[in-house]
């Protein structure tokens, strides 16, 4: 009886030395919150992805047991979901965080071989699956504002504004979220301030090319686009570099890049995604998420706004446009003005 204590204690204590031998490397530990954040395609130039890592880094910087990793899965994306596989496939990381509308399925897909993995995805909707929570920005609601400053401007008599009531919009591909929210917010935008508006629309076909950003740009300029909004990652630099050489207005969503071109980049607006992710991570930490849920933040709920408050903003706009851009804001705040947003799918 008492042998066979002894050898049950031997066998356990055994066990308990090789399992502690054989944990992979950084593998999830109760004492450390290990996060993996999984950027598909490149940070640099992209302002949603830009801004995920650094509300990252910035709750790791003040939480000590929170380890950050961030994977940059490039453009490739027929790739991205062999790619998340073998990066959780150690269970290293307690959370997968990501930014992108595509990631939730393929978070669904990994996660069916890897049912304790969680993911918490922004500027995604996706309900329903235990494993996965997200949250939409609202970039109807961002589209329509910036889309009514690009209208007050395309029928100002600002020097590079012609007399046509044209504007254009520059896509990296096309997208739900582009094309349901994000193109018909900035024409219905533009349609409050002259309900003449048309709007030109093209498409790069990758996130990166910036030439080929300056080309078109350079084209709808010739065709009489005098303002233009893009969401083309990187390859944006290509439109603000032919706007600023040929004479022509962008809008810019999501972060502050007044300096990139100032007086031809006459308006930018605000994505909290930096605030967000510092609050998920904080949440994720308190075993707050509900998993399986889907949230929308906008304006009202302080997640997207528009950058008034900076000095190239003022000395691009006339004082009279930017009063009628304040007022048109107050009253989105105030609920005075309303706009039905498209299902997305
Ligand atoms: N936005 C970027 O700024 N850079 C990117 O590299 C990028 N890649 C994307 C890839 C796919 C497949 C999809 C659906 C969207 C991508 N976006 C990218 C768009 C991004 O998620 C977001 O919708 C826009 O930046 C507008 O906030």
């Amino acid at each position: 009886m008492k042998r066979g204590i002894v050898a049950v204690l031997a066998v356990l204590l055994a066990v308990r030395i090789f399992a502690a031998g054989n944990r992979a490397p950084g593998a999830a530990e109760a004492d450390r919150f290990s996060v993996l954040v999984y950027i598909t395609g490149v940070v640099a130039g992209s302002p949603p992805y830009e801004l995920l890592v650094e509300g990252a880094q910035s709750f790791a910087a003040s939480h000590a047991n929170t380890v950050i990793k961030v994977y940059e899965a490039g453009f490739n994306q027929a790739e991205w979901e062999e790619q998340l596989t073998s990066l959780v496939a150690g269970g290293e990381y307690d959370l997968v965080l990501g930014s992108n509308p595509s990631l939730p399925e393929i978070c669904a897909n990994v996660g069916k071989r890897f049912p304790g993995q969680k993911f918490i995805i922004t500027d995604a909707e996706f309900r329903g699956n235990p494993q996965i929570s997200t949250y939409l920005y609202n970039q109807y609601e961002q589209s329509f504002y910036l889309g009514y400053l690009a209208g007050l401007v395309t029928t100002s008599s600002m020097p590079h504004a012609n007399g046509e009531k044209k504007i254009g919009f520059i896509a990296a591909q096309e997208y739900p979220i582009l094309n349901r929210h994000i193109v018909p917010g900035f024409l219905d935008g533009a349609r409050r301030a002259d309900p003449a508006i048309e709007l030109d629309f093209r498409v790069i076909g990758n996130w990166f090319d910036a030439n080929k950003a300056a080309e078109l740009a350079g084209s709808m300029i010739d065709a009489g686009v005098d303002v233009f909004a893009s969401i083309a990652g990187g390859a944006a630099q290509g439109l603000v570099r032919s706007a600023a050489q040929r004479g022509a207005y962008v809008v810019w969503h999501n972060t502050n890049e007044y300096k990139q071109a100032p007086g031809f980049i006459v308006g930018c607006g605000f994505m909290g995604q930096k605030k967000l992710a510092e609050e998920i991570l904080a949440d994720a930490l308190a075993g707050k998420i509900i998993y399986g849920s889907s949230r929308t933040v906008g304006l009202k709920e302080g997640y997207l706004d528009f950058i008034a408050d900076d000095p190239d903003y003022t000395a691009a706009l006339p004082q009279d446009i930017r009063d009628k851009f304040e007022v048109f804001m107050n009253d989105i705040r105030a609920g005075r003005i309303s706009y039905t947003a498209p299902p997305l799918r």
